[in-house]
């Protein structure tokens, strides 16, 4: 009798832990019309920085002025000169199988005036020629009007802080849409608005670099909403019958997570105020800044002597446009931070971002990570803020626009491979929730310059030689395994590619 306890209690053990096994390693399916992408930007890839007409944006101004302020002191001048060497990019986004193709455009190229009374040629042309490189085989463009290249010209005017900068980015967009949108459905206004205004104008890490804290960070955020919005109007009223395509904006989503359960409205708050901030006037219900970041600021901007809030408040009008003004919101995730409140350890300058929110963010030095020193593996976090996305504005279509991991160079890429499982598998997790994701974009193609990190950070899924005038571009273990991802649609934890040679088949070819 004992010994049949013993013996079921086994069997019993025995099962749990194969079906646990199991659970891990079962091959995952992704939804029929799901699709598969990566993801690149003008500044990073192109190079040819002043060729056949194209002018000088704040990038380019900011690293010839001052190279070091770069990691190896380098700059985008040639990068992987994309420029001239777009028909291997092209055959590369064949050789991985993608389905679509995310790039930017550099304003520069195509208005060297900054204004459109002169339409550069030359810089319509290379677009041209990409995009119709890419339809040949399939593959669909992916537009983003603005990833960071601001013509340097506009930022002598103010750049985002000045207000008249809603209609140079409409007109700007129009010049696009005309040009690009018989052949293109996929656009997305703007990159990461929180980088352009905190990063640029609120701090010192991406050019124009202000420093004009709790001031002209909120000042940005606002025109670059209604900014966005007048070019989705713009595409809405204009072009939509005629060409049936989609307007979308990219926000970077950072997940936060309280340190302890005392600490949960502190995550909550900094949520809203990193993508909150971007997310709320258009996806939510009521639209306007998130009401905890118009009161925190409000209170803060009183208290210190200022007449009226630092966050500008929108026009009943503007808050209109801007409201629902997204046929998808486009996510750019990477890691998460956890969260706590300040205390006598922590100063900041008054006013400032962080001041407005009194909360500090890190994360454990045990948390593996990337090259980046802010990029710690939490796939966690990703099911989280997805999670919490499709609560907070109900459901929205979503479309991933980046994700990837970095290092410091090499083909065998084994934790860029288990970063991209795991995220992808935590991205299913929601999807099975019932989360509206409806693509995925990987970042990136290939190394590209990693703004102020320069060419130290690789987040390439193929390697870029910069040693080589042809900048060789040479697959990694990812590109191999991205690749069986999309041809079986399906997440199959133990396949191991073959790495020695890439081919180009199925739709592609
Ligand atoms: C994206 O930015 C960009 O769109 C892309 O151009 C870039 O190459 C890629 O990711 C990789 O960096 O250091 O305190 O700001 C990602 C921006 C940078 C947002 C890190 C979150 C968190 C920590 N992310 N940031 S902090």
């Amino acid at each position: 009798m004992k010994s049949l306890l013993i013996f079921s209690s086994l069997c019993v053990l025995l099962v749990e832990s194969k079906t646990i096994i199991e659970a891990k390693q079962s091959v995952r399916k992704f939804p029929d019309g799901f699709i598969f992408g990566a993801a690149t930007a003008s500044y990073q890839i192109e190079g040819g920085w002043d060729a056949d007409g194209k002018t000088e944006n704040i990038w380019d101004h900011m690293t010839h002025k001052e190279p070091c302020l770069i990691a190896d002191c380098s700059n985008g001048d040639v990068a992987d000169d994309s420029y001239n060497l777009y028909k291997r990019d092209v055959e590369m986004m064949r050789e991985l199988g993608l389905q679509f193709y995310r790039f930017s455009l550099s304003w520069n190229r195509i208005l060297p005036t900054s204004f459109p009374d002169k339409i550069n040629e030359a810089g319509v042309q290379y677009y041209n020629n990409l995009i119709n490189e890419m339809l040949k085989y399939n593959i669909e463009p992916m537009i983003t009007l603005y990833h960071w290249d601001l013509p340097q010209k506009l930022q002598d005017m103010g750049g985002w802080a000045n207000p008249h900068i809603v209609d140079w980015f409409a007109d700007y967009a129009r010049v696009a849409f005309e040009n690009f949108g018989d052949r293109v459905k996929y656009w997305i206004t703007m990159n990461e608005p929180r980088e352009v205004c905190y990063q640029g104008y609120g701090d010192v890490t991406k050019a124009p670099r202000l420093n004009m804290k709790g001031i002209g960070e909120y000042m940005c955020a606002k025109n670059l909403l209604v900014a966005h919005a007048k070019a989705y109007d713009i595409y809405d009223k204009e072009f939509r019958e005629k060409w049936g395509g989609t307007v979308g904006i990219t926000l970077s989503a950072t997940w936060h997570e309280p340190e302890g359960d005392m600490d949960a409205d502190l995550a909550e708050t900094i949520n809203q105020f990193e993508w909150g901030q971007y997310a709320h006037p258009i996806f939510s219900e009521t639209g306007d800044f998130p009401p905890i970041m118009k009161e925190m600021i409000a209170a803060k901007s009183a208290e210190q002597g200022f007449y009226r809030s630092r966050l500008p408040e929108f026009t009943p009008e503007e808050l209109e446009l801007v409201r629902g003004s997204s046929d998808f919101l486009g996510i750019n995730h990477y890691s998460t931070f956890l969260v706590r409140k300040i205390d006598e350890r922590d100063s900041f300058e008054v006013p400032s971002y962080w001041d407005d929110m009194e909360i500090v963010r890190y994360q454990p030095e045990e948390w593996e990570g990337g090259a980046s020193s802010w990029l710690k593996v939490v796939p966690s976090g990703f099911y989280k803020l997805l999670h919490r996305l499709r609560e907070l504005y109900d459901n929205p279509p979503i479309m991933i626009t980046e994700n990837g991991f970095s290092t410091r160079g090499g083909l065998e890429d084994d934790n860029r491979v288990s970063y991209y499982r795991l995220y992808l598998d935590a991205m299913l997790d929601a999807m099975d929730e019932g989360c509206d994701v409806i693509g995925y974009a990987a970042w990136s193609l290939m190394d590209n310059f990693e703004w102020m990190q320069g060419y130290t950070e690789r987040f390439g899924l193929y390697e870029v030689d910069y040693s080589s005038p042809e900048r060789t571009r040479t697959p990694r273990k990812a590109a191999f395994v991205y690749k069986e991802i999309l041809r079986s649609r399906s997440l199959d934890p133990n396949y191991v590619p073959d790495t020695t040679v890439m081919t180009i088949d199925g739709v592609n070819s």
